[in-house]
C-alpha cells in the first residue's frame, strides 16, 4: 500500500507491511534529520551526501524531504532545496530545521558563503514540499564558522527562537516574519559552563558540540545536541540539558545516543507524533556507509515522569501508527 501526498511531485518508495525499518532511506545517503509534524503527517527534512566525494571531505549541495503518515510508509519528495538556488553561497549544504508560520513554510540551512565563511539561509516555500525560495541574503552572518545547525522553535506566546553553533551555542530572537531577528538583542552566546552542558571534549571544555534541537514539552525547554565525552578519538553522542526559560540558564540532562556503532557525527531531530515521541538521527549502516555517507534512521523513546529522558538505543525500526 501506498499513499499519495497532497503537495509537490513525489514519489512512492518502497512499501514496507509491518515495520518501518531502519534506515529510513535506503536510495541515497541522508543525514542530519528535521523532522516537522503537520497535521497527520511527519514531514523529514535531510540533508544529502553526495556517493562522489570531492576533496575527501563532506559532499553535500542540496536538502531532501520525505513524509510519512504511519512512520512505516515513507514517500520521497527529492530535492527541496540545493545551492544552486542560494546566489550567495557556493558549498556545504548543511545541517537544517523547518517550521510553519502564518501558511508559510521556513527552512533555516546553514551554507558556506562564496566569500567565505558559513552563514545561515532561509528558504521560504507555500508548502512543506517546497520548492523553497531563498530570501536572497543570509539571515544569521557572523562573519565566523559558528554559524551552522540552526534549530527553530516557536513559542505559545509567538516568540520565535532560532539556536545554532559550532562550537558556542548562541541565538537569536526571530521578528514575526520569521526572516529577520531582534537586531537590539543581537546575537546571544550561551554560557559554556559545565552546568549547563557538562565537562567535555569539544573546544569550550563541555560536551556541547553542534546540531541544537531545541522544544518545549510540559513546561520545561529541552536542547539535545551532538556532544563530545572527554578524550581523544571520540565520536560525537547525543546529550540534552533542559531549562525553565527559552534562553537559559541551561541544565545538563545526561547522554541521550551513546557514540558507540556510529560514525563520527550524530545529529538529532525531535517529534512527538500520533501519541509517540521519536528521536531522529544518523549512523554509517547502509551499505558503503561512512563519516560522508550516512543515513538516517530513528528511534521511539518515551519520558520519564519527571521529563528526563534515559538513554535511547539505536534500533532496527520502528512500529506503525494510525
Ligand atoms: O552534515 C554536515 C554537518 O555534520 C552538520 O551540519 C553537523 O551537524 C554534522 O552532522
Amino acid at each position: 500500500m501506498t499513499f499519495s501526498v497532497k503537495f509537490g511531485k513525489e514519489s512512492a518508495m518502497e512499501p514496507k507491511k509491518t515495520r518501518g525499518k531502519n534506515p529510513i532511506i535506503d536510495t541515497i545517503y541522508t543525514a542530519d534529520p528535521a523532522p516537522m509534524v503537520c497535521g497527520d503527517t511527519l514531514w523529514l527534512y535531510t540533508t544529502h551526501d553526495e556517493d562522489e566525494l570531492v576533496n575527501n571531505f563532506y559532499t553535500m549541495v542540496d536538502w531532501r524531504c520525505f513524509s510519512t503518515r504511519d512512520m512505516v510508509n515513507w514517500t520521497d519528495h527529492g530535492k527541496v532545496f540545493s545551492l544552486d538556488d542560494i546566489e550567495w553561497a557556493d558549498d556545504r549544504a548543511w545541517a537544517p530545521q523547518a517550521v510553519e508560520r502564518n501558511g508559510k513554510f521556513y527552512l533555516y540551512c546553514p551554507v558556506h558563503k562564496k566569500n567565505g565563511g558559513m552563514a545561515i539561509a532561509v528558504g521560504i516555500a507555500d508548502n512543506p514540499a517546497g520548492p523553497f525560495k531563498d530570501m536572497g541574503e543570509p539571515l544569521v552572518d557572523e562573519g565566523d564558522w559558528n554559524d551552522i545547525d540552526p534549530t527553530v522553535f516557536i513559542d505559545d506566546d509567538g516568540q520565535a527562537y532560532l539556536y545554532f553553533g559550532n562550537p558556542e551555542l548562541r541565538y537569536v530572537l526571530l521578528n514575526e516574519d520569521m526572516v529577520s531577528y531582534n537586531r537590539e538583542v543581537g546575537v546571544v552566546k550561551i554560557p559554556m559552563t559545565e552546568e549547563a552542558f557538562a565537562k567535555g571534549g569539544h573546544m569550550t571544555g563541555t560536551t556541547y558540540g553542534e546540531g541544537p534541537w531545541f522544544y518545549k514539552r510540559n513546561g520545561l525547554y529541552y536542547m539535545v545536541y551532538a556532544a563530545f565525552a572527554e578524550g581523544k578519538g571520540r565520536n560525537e553522542h547525543l546529550a540534552y540539558s533542559t531549562s525553565e526559560h527559552p534562553t537559559g540558564p541551561w541544565k545538563y540532562g545526561g547522554v541521550l545516543m551513546t557514540e558507540e556503532g556510529g560514525v563520527f557525527t550524530n545529529h538529532p531531530g525531535i517529534a512527538d507524533f500520533k501519541g509517540h515521541s521519536y528521536l531522529f538521527y544518523h549512523t554509517g549502516e547502509l551499505p558503503g556507509g561512512s563519516l560522508f555517507h550516512r543515513s538516517v534512521c530513528v528511534a521511539e523513546f518515551t519520558y520519564n515522569e519527571d521529563g528526563s529522558i534515559d538513554t535511547v538505543e539505536k534500533c532496527d525500526g520502528v512500529d506503525p501508527v494510525e
